[in-house]
């Protein structure tokens, strides 16, 4: 399967960094899964595939809920990732897909011709869901959120939306092995949509401009119904070893290297406590409420199209405030603890069903109250630990300082606390794992949208790593209930608990 030349057809630029294509060789680190894969796909479909394609899930150091409020964070990508082996399919404008989790991810085949992929509420204005769905197959029943292929699907829908009138259904055969924990706050669905991208993107024979394609797979993952930012995408793919990255969003995407303290080692621990962020709607919730605090104070500083504004970094530079300028506007203006339907109904002169069609999103319908104060100071507190966070690990990749990385630690846990307290993001579990961090003298903090999954902690050193690893072990992972053991292995929690270090974005390998 080649390129067919019917490319987006962007010029190549400085900045432009594309997803080259690698020779797959044995001494890839990925090579044994990738030919196991290549097996699996042999037996699936009774040919090679014609390339493979390995997107990363994410850790993000700090940086919470920002994303979609414009600001930036500071992720790294980790080693557990999706990989598919692709190849073209002798069934015209067939997709077929088949995951190596038969028992958990059932087959999923249907006509890229005939497929209408039917988006409800792309303005998130209306009291529907935005799933995407297609007309050409069976809803699959999944307790918990979409059914997986869905991911898949958004990403085939991404490329088909960038392309327009070029985009040529031409038929896909794809196998699917993930390893990123699912719904645990290290991006196994963005690894996914992103994967998904890549793999349609290259099929249509398009430019693979990293960022673009992470643009891209950020756009299309809000098919899902999540309106989250582009945290997770971008890393999928600006992602590179040895280094975190300052993701930035406004004004536009960009990604800058930051070397992490060197000696300290990061080590993430899986609460097991699961959070599908799209059956639920909590994280639409916390969006729904940052946009609300921004128009109530766009609506304070006497902005005209105060409605239009929905991200605190534009009304920042509507207003040309600073961080500590915006915190103590939030403190002045936004005064209750909890707004009711009314307070806002009562502020903007507007009925209680405007408020719903007109700043609400689909899943968000039924909300009565709104946290606004404390949603805002999170955000605003939040970024700018961010901003010291990368300041104080170029100091000390220069000169470096006790003081400096004991700053690090301290960030890390306000950060955690914030969440904790400002975004109730938190979870018992994830509490249990953040008491056991603080007794053995380690920050840490929930890390992705939190309501469970992973924390992310910094360790002194190796050694530290391992002894903390061991104390997580004994302390939370041995104490989990049977059932959970069973799955587990007592005594062998390493795919739950690991140190990591950063790794390379999405790759794209020929045999
Ligand atoms: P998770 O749930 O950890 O993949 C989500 C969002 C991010 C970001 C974080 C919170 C998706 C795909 N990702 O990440 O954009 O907002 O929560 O910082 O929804």
């Amino acid at each position: 399967m080649t390129a067919n030349g019917n490319g987006a057809g962007d010029m190549l630029g400085p900045g432009i960094e594309l997803v080259a294509q690698q020779k797959l060789q044995p001494e890839a680190i990925i090579y044994s899964r990738l030919q196991k894969l290549g097996a699996f796909y042999r037996e699936q479909f009774g040919a090679e595939p014609d390339f493979f394609v390995r997107v990363p899930g994410r850790v993000n150091i700090i940086g919470e809920h920002v994303d979609y409020c414009g600001y930036s964070v500071l992720p790294m990508a980790v080693t557990q990732s999706i990989v598919l082996a692709v190849g073209s399919n002798p069934t015209k404008h067939q997709l077929q897909l088949r995951n190596v989790d038969q028992a958990h991810f059932q087959n999923f085949d249907c006509d890229l011709k005939n497929l209408r992929l039917v988006i409800i509420d792309p303005t998130n204005n209306c009291t529907q869901t935005n799933y995407i769905f297609d007309t050409s197959s069976v809803e699959l029943p999944l307790p918990g959120g979409p059914a997986w292929y869905k991911y898949f699907m958004c990403g085939v829908r991404g490329i088909e939306e960038k392309l327009g009138k070029k985009f040529s259904p031409i038929g896909m055969r794809i196998a699917v092995d993930g390893n990123v924990p699912l719904a645990a706050g290290l991006s196994s669905s963005s690894a996914m949509v992103s994967s998904s991208v890549l793999a349609t993107a290259h099929v249509q024979g398009m430019q693979l401009d990293r960022k673009e394609l992470a643009s891209i797979s950020a756009q299309c993952e809000q098919y899902i119904g999540t309106h989250s930012g582009g945290m997770d995408q971008a890393i999928a793919y600006l992602g590179r070893e040895g280094c975190a990255h300052h993701i930035e969003f406004h004004p536009k995407l960009n990604g800058t290297p930051v070397t992490l303290p060197s000696g300290k080692c990061f080590v993430v621990a899986n609460s097991l406590a699961q959070k599908n962020k799209a059956a639920s709607s909590d994280y639409n919730e916390r969006v729904v409420e940052c946009r609300l605090a921004t128009r109530w104070l766009a609506r304070h500083k006497n902005l005209s199209n105060w409605q239009d504004i929905i991200r605190f970094i534009d009304l920042e530079e509507a207003c040309g405030m600073d961080n500590e300028t915006f915190e103590n506007l939030i403190k002045e203006k936004l005064t209750k603890w909890v707004y009711t339907r009314a307070d806002i109904c009562q502020e903007w002169g507007i009925t209680e069903q405007e408020l719903e069609t007109k700043f609400l999103t689909a899943n968000t319908q039924h909300m009565q109250e709104f946290k606004l104060r404390q949603r805002a100071l999170h955000v605003i507190q939040e970024s700018g630990r961010v901003a010291k966070f990368r300041k104080i690990c170029e100091q000390l990749a220069q000169r470096g300082s006790v003081e400096d990385v004991k700053q690090l630690g301290q960030l890390m846990r306000q950060s955690h606390e914030s969440l904790r307290e400002l975004y109730e993001c938190s979870h018992p579990d994830v509490e249990r794992l953040i008491a056991i961090s603080e007794k053995q003298n380690v920050s840490a903090r929930v890390t992705g949208a939190g309501w469970g999954g992973c924390i992310v902690a910094m360790c002194d050193s190796q050694e530290a790593a391992a002894a903390y690893i061991k104390a997580l072990k004994r302390d939370y992972y041995a104490q989990l209930p049977p059932h959970l053991l069973e799955r587990h292995q007592p005594n062998d929690f390493n795919e739950v608990v690991f140190a990591t270090l950063p790794g390379n974005g999405a790759e794209l390998f020929v045999q």
